[in-house]
């Protein structure tokens, strides 16, 4: 039933956009993956979501890393792990890439943040280390991969911290130099403005990655047409969740019945056919 997971890797190729869903379950990532999605990132918002905590280095690197992994054992897609600032210094990246590679996870993101870090969205700004020390870190995770597949996405908070563009790009330009594999450029600006002046100006040196949560109507053949080569859609399945189990339990409480529900749900033979069950009966 389970079949060996092509690397990340192999995905990102000239001319062709890799769509990533977010997910904090291997069900969510299994839904995505249904859906037609290339790979599904592990999101730290989703996953300490999950657990109704802050996305602020509250949970552990273990705690993230089962996530993941349990994500990727269900997916035939690869898991992108977003690692945060990398749970600490040098030790701690270097200690995280053996961790997630023996998991079999082939592609993570890194960010240029202190740690403990704090979700994009609530930063307060002055959360960024500086270049030489963020390249340092990339050197360290570059340095600890065993196989060459591994995939380090160096991810750079500049705009998110309310520095220029330009800034984005010579952090981009340092990262690319200490060995990344791809720069993911956040914004949290209401259009892409940003990181459409970032893409003009990176002339492709590196694929690069994009998140584009406050820039929703950005259609994914524009950005491939800019130059995109990965887009995350980082936590629509989160969001989605809490919209739907909230009009569904509300629902149960204010009719107290459950029949108009039912044809909205997810019938129990599909829940049985998500869990593959007729292999598992097959078994005994
Ligand atoms: C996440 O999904 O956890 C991300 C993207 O890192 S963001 O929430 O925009 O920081
Ligand atoms: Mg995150």
């Amino acid at each position: 039933m389970r079949t060996p997971v092509s690397s990340f890797r192999s995905l990102v190729q000239p001319g062709r956009l890799v769509r990533v869903a977010g997910a904090h379950t291997a069900l969510g990532g299994r839904l995505a993956q249904e859906a037609g999605f290339d790979a599904v990132w592990s999101s730290s918002l989703e996953v300490s979501a999950s657990r109704v905590l802050p996305d602020a280095s509250v949970l552990t690197m273990t705690e993230y890393l089962e996530a993941a992994a349990n994500m990727q054992k269900a997916l035939g897609v690869p898991v992108v792990a977003d690692c945060d600032s990398g749970y600490g210094n040098n030790a701690n990246a270097q200690h995280m890439v053996h961790e997630y590679e023996a998991a079999g996870i082939t592609a993570i993101s890194v960010e240029d943040k202190k740690f403990p870090k704090m979700n994009s969205f609530a930063d307060r700004g002055d959360s960024l280390v500086s270049t030489e020390e963020f390249c340092r870190k990339l050197t360290t995770a570059k340095d600890a991969q065993t196989s060459s597949d591994f995939f380090v996405i160096a991810r750079t908070e500049a705009l998110i911290n309310g520095l220029p563009v330009t800034e984005a790009l010579s952090r981009a330009h340092a990262y690319a130099g200490a060995g990344a594999d791809a720069i993911l450029i956040h914004s949290k600006e209401s259009t892409n403005r940003q990181v459409l002046a970032f893409l003009e100006k990176w002339e492709g040196r590196l694929p690069v990655v994009v998140v584009p949560t406050t820039y929703p109507d950005w259609q994914a053949d524009h950005m491939a047409a800019a130059g995109v080569s990965v887009v995350i859609y980082a936590n629509h399945g989160l969001r989605a969740t809490i919209t739907s189990l909230r009009h569904t339990y509300s629902s149960i409480l204010t009719n107290g019945d459950t029949t108009r529900l039912e044809e909205e749900l997810a019938p129990v033979r599909d829940v049985f056919a998500l869990q593959e069950l007729p292999a598992w009966q097959a078994l005994d």
